[in-house]
């Protein structure tokens, strides 16, 4: 358990912080900013996955306060919030699976549906 809610805060991000790293390159590569490798991607599409995981032990009650983006509004729509949480997950492990297949369509597909969670979630419950 963390000590504090800068402990929660760092913790979480610390995982967005590498989450956007590994998500921003295969954006590159589907953007056709940077060559397309097949096993780059899948990695970065499991790290992703597996990081998925983490931020959300993070969003202890209070941690709205300090070095954070986060607004008080994911504690009093904490149910909305931790469904926007799962939906992300979801589809991030959707993205891992196609990237260890070779459907382009299928990997553009489900790495724009989890760019949408990542936005549907920034937009209602991060500071701009
Ligand atoms: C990123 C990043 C986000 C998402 C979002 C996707 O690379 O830092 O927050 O993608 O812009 O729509």
């Amino acid at each position: 358990n963390f000590e504090d809610a800068n402990d929660a805060i760092k913790y979480r991000k610390a995982a967005f912080g590498l989450i956007a790293y590994n998500f921003g390159d295969m954006a590159a590569m589907i953007k056709g900013k940077k060559d397309f490798n097949a096993d780059v991607f899948a990695q970065r599409a499991s790290n992703v996955a597996a990081l998925s995981q983490i931020p959300h032990e993070g969003f202890i009650a209070g941690s709205d306060k300090g070095n954070t983006d986060a607004l008080a509004k994911i504690w009093s729509d904490k149910a909305d919030f931790d469904a926007k949480m799962t939906a992300f997950q979801e589809n991030a492990a959707k993205l891992a699976v196609a990237a260890k297949g070779t459907d382009q369509n299928q990997i553009k597909q489900a790495f724009g549906n989890t760019g949408q969670s990542c936005k549907g979630c920034h937009d209602v419950y991060k500071k701009d």
